[in-house]
């Protein structure tokens, strides 16, 4: 239902909407684990701000980056309650709350990340924001971000895969990640993002494994100052809004976000650009070695953990091979 804007609406902060009365302004929360400035913070404040003014105010969102609302795992729990009602996570930390999305969360699944951009913006990319949508889990996923290609970084230096045995690597909480880890020869530490750096720090862990924006802005690289390039996952991050939100929403309304949303899943991939490179020489300057290694031993290694998880979906991967 749409209303008119009167003065009484404006005064309360939850009118209901009965017809001749104004609707209330909504306003979403959105939890974001990365600080401000970052990409996928830009491109959601960006989203937020169109959607805002093509809605004349009735939406309004309210950001809390710099992981302030918990864990991306504490927070998919609230988005599914409701009571934070949007949100950009990792597709790992969705996966053991809806595995169906765990093919793209498989190692070495994706050639490079321009081949993971090609799948997640055409029908494949759909079918699996639409499974995040169709779960019992009370999501309903709207776009993708770019999470860029994640890496080795460790305390002492990988070169071959063989160094990496025995190491103690953090890695989502996510059991196909564990096991990918371990499949290399390390141990597979699940564990949230915001306590890496002091896991670090402390010598708890012997490395982790993302992108450069994330080993920058979270400040790891400052104990571990090595980096290895094995590109081992490449996991898009879905844009999710709780469905006891959306069902709130007009149908107007609905489109709306779902345009918007999409617009900024382009708008984050430009930023995603710049922000790597612009990372990747920080880190650099800053001492962290970045080093080459042979990927093969890598992608061989984990054949087993493709073979375990990819069973369900071996269409679906034939399907994203193909795609040039
Ligand atoms: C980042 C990702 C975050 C979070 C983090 C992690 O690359 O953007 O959503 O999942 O990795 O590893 O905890």
């Amino acid at each position: 239902m749409n209303c008119k804007r009167t003065l009484l609406a404006a005064a309360l902060p939850l009118v209901f909407c009965l017809p001749g009365l104004a609707q209330a302004a909504m306003t979403l929360k959105m939890a974001e684990i990365h600080p401000a400035g970052y990409p996928t913070v830009v491109a959601q404040e960006h989203m937020a701000k169109k959607i805002e003014e093509a809605t004349n105010g009735e939406l309004k969102f309210q950001m809390f980056a710099g992981g302030v609302l918990g864990s991306e795992k504490e927070v998919v729990e609230q988005v599914q309650i409701g009571a934070v009602q949007m949100t950009r996570v990792s597709l790992g930390t969705i996966g053991p709350v809806v595995p169906d999305v765990n093919a793209f969360n498989m190692p070495f699944i994706f050639r490079d990340n321009q081949h993971m951009r090609k799948v997640i913006d055409g029908e494949i990319g759909q079918e699996i924001l639409d499974k995040i949508t169709n779960s019992e889990f009370n999501m309903v996923a709207l776009a993708w971000m770019d999470g860029g290609v994640r890496n080795l970084y460790t305390k002492k230096p990988v070169r071959k895969i063989e160094d990496l045995k025995g190491m103690k690597i953090r890695v989502m909480g996510n059991p196909l990640f564990v096991d990918t880890l371990n499949a290399m020869g390390a141990n597979g530490v699940p564990m949230n993002t915001g306590e890496i750096f002091s896991a670090l720090q402390t010598g708890v862990i012997d490395g982790a494994e993302n992108n450069p924006p994330t080993m920058l802005e979270h400040n790891h690289y400052q104990n571990a100052k090595y980096y290895s390039l094995t590109g081992h996952l490449i996991l898009p991050e879905p844009l999710v809004i709780s469905k006891t939100t959306w069902e709130k929403l007009t149908p107007e309304q609905q489109e709306l976000v779902k345009k918007y949303a999409k617009e900024a899943q382009m708008e984050e991939r430009k930023l995603w650009d710049e922000k790597s490179a612009s990372s990747e020489a920080k880190l650099k300057a800053a001492g962290v070695e970045f080093i080459e290694v042979d990927k093969k031993p890598f992608y061989d290694a984990t054949a087993p953990v493709r073979e375990k998880y990819g069973a369900p979906f071996a269409e679906l991967i034939k399907r994203i091979e193909a795609v040039q």
